[in-house]
């Protein structure tokens, strides 16, 4: 196979223009940090007037000159090298689009990671369980006693995973605005977990979330694959080496779930690795999680033993189908961290009893049939809050009652007071949360906050 050429080539013997940082959050100042410490030219740029960190900026990087709001306009993008967007700053915007039709290559923080790490890189995206699987197989690396640097959208910013000395590997959860502006991706292990509806405000169709999600494959020397996800699965067409997953008994070489008895084993080919009940995470899309990780953990050449460990030992991340109290038979469940459809109707489909389910709050140009159609036969009960409320209530079928409420608080009681002993109540809002938030995690802290200060008996 021939090489891609990379966007940003360090090595490069030719003088070079300086490039332009766009957006100064997390990825923003971790390039900055890099360049600087590798001797690379660079301006920065951010569309915010009040850029809380701007007085810091310009002292840590004296030589560099930042432009911030209208002075962005003031820009020519062909007077630098390329344009290095951070994630969230959409391809719209003029500064983006005139570097395009100019020929100035526009490349994202992964693009400049990949041009300088040396240790194999394990890669993760998808629409739902990104955050799950690479901290649980970071965990299975760890349980093998290696040395792990573990970021990407998760958190850290990749470029801040560099050190004096590489970890053995790295494992990235990779977004598809990070992934958008790549070229030269070549990953040990990539996988597209699943994929269904989000970012729908960010792209002009479904095909363009999915294209950018595929590119996590180019170059792969292991593609991981989900079987029961067709669309996901064809996004790796042609690779090299590929290991597969699903729910279903696994052929050959490939992971999956068998049953024997009345126990569902996750296994390996033939092989029978652990009942599913001894795994602390809740519910059947967990069950692919744990065979995903599996999977790029037997490809990355882990020991069977530390997997299974880490596998027994997990408990979970918050917000995510998150156990918060028992109150009078009745369990609360805090999933905030479901910000689309498709990840709350995965939690709907894990759980075994009835639900008073509590979502709504800012939509990202999800459609909600998907969620519509998962109520049915499961949920008991729909308590609407935030900008989407009425168009989830419009997806719903009429036989399904549903409150609308004011707040969080309005929401807690209102479930509280039709829960019966053996039902879930369940936040898992389909939607983002930052009209009424600061982010999924205050929404779930504030959530939790009520269910507790509720006094036993309510
Ligand atoms: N900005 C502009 N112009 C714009 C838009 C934004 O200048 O048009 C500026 C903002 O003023 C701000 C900066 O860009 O100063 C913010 O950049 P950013 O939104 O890319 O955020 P970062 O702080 O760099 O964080 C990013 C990811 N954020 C997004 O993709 C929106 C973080 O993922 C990630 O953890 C971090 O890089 C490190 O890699 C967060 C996220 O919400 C968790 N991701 C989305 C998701 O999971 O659904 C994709
Ligand atoms: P991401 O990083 O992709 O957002 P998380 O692990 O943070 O993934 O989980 C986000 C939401 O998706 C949570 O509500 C979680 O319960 C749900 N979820 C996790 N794994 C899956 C999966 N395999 N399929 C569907 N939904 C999932």
């Amino acid at each position: 196979m021939m090489a891609t050429k990379p966007a940003f080539d360090l090595t490069a013997e030719v003088p070079r223009r300086p490039y332009l940082i766009m957006g100064m959050g997390k990825t923003g100042c971790s390039v900055a940090t890099w360049f600087a410490q590798s001797g690379v030219a660079f301006d920065m740029a951010d569309s915010r007037a009040e850029l809380r960190n701007a007085s810091q900026l310009q002292r840590t990087f004296p030589a560099s000159r930042l432009y911030l709001a209208d002075e962005l306009n003031s820009l020519d993008c062909r007077d630098y090298q390329s344009l290095v967007l951070s994630p969230g700053v959409p391809h719209d915007i003029d500064l983006v689009q005139f570097a395009e039709r100019s020929g100035i290559p526009v490349i994202g923080d992964i693009e400049v990671f990949f041009n300088r790490v040396r240790s194999p890189v394990t890669a993760v995206t998808g629409s739902n369980g990104k955050s799950t699987v690479v901290d649980l197989l970071t965990q299975m690396h760890r349980c093998a006693g290696q040395c792990v640097g573990l970021g990407g959208n998760f958190g850290t910013p990749a470029l801040d995973l560099i050190g004096t000395s590489e970890p053995e590997r790295y494992v990235l959860e990779l977004s598809s605005f990070q992934l958008e502006t790549t070229q030269s991706l070549h990953c040990d292990i990539a996988t597209v977990l699943n994929l269904s509806e989000d970012h729908m405000d960010r792209y002009r169709d479904f095909n363009g979330y999915a294209k950018a999600k595929g590119k996590i494959y180019r170059n792969a020397s292991w593609s991981v694959v989900n079987r029961d996800d067709r669309l996901a699965s064809q996004l790796a067409e042609g690779s090299r080496r590929m290991i597969s997953f699903g729910l279903d008994v696994p052929e050959g070489n490939h992971f999956g779930v068998r049953k024997v008895g009345a126990v569902n084993f996750l296994c390996h080919g033939r092989d029978n690795l652990l009942p599913v009940s001894e795994l602390k995470l809740l519910g059947r899309h967990n069950w692919a999680n744990a065979l995903a990780a599996l999977a790029m953990g037997y490809a990355a050449g882990l020991p069977r033993s530390a997997m299974l460990q880490a596998l027994r030992d997990y408990p979970g991340l918050d917000h995510r189908i998150q156990w918060v109290a028992e109150q009078k038979g009745v369990t609360w469940l805090n999933d905030s961290k479901a910000t689309n459809p498709g990840a709350a109707v995965a939690a709907l489909k894990g759980l075994n009893r009835p639900v008073i389910l509590i979502a709504g709050g800012e939509s990202k140009g999800a459609d909600f049939s998907v969620l519509g159609a998962a109520l049915e036969g499961v949920v008991k009960q729909v308590i609407l809050l935030g900008r989407e409320a009425e168009n989830i209530a419009m997806a719903m079928s009429a036989q399904i009652p549903v409150t609308r409420v004011a707040d969080m608080r309005e929401a807690v009681d209102k479930a509280g007071a039709v829960a019966e002993s053996g039902d879930y109540v369940l936040l898992a809002p389909a939607c983002a949360s930052f009209d009424m938030f600061k982010n999924y995690a205050h929404r779930g802290d504030v959530f939790m906050e009520l269910v507790r200060a509720r006094e036993p008996g309510k």
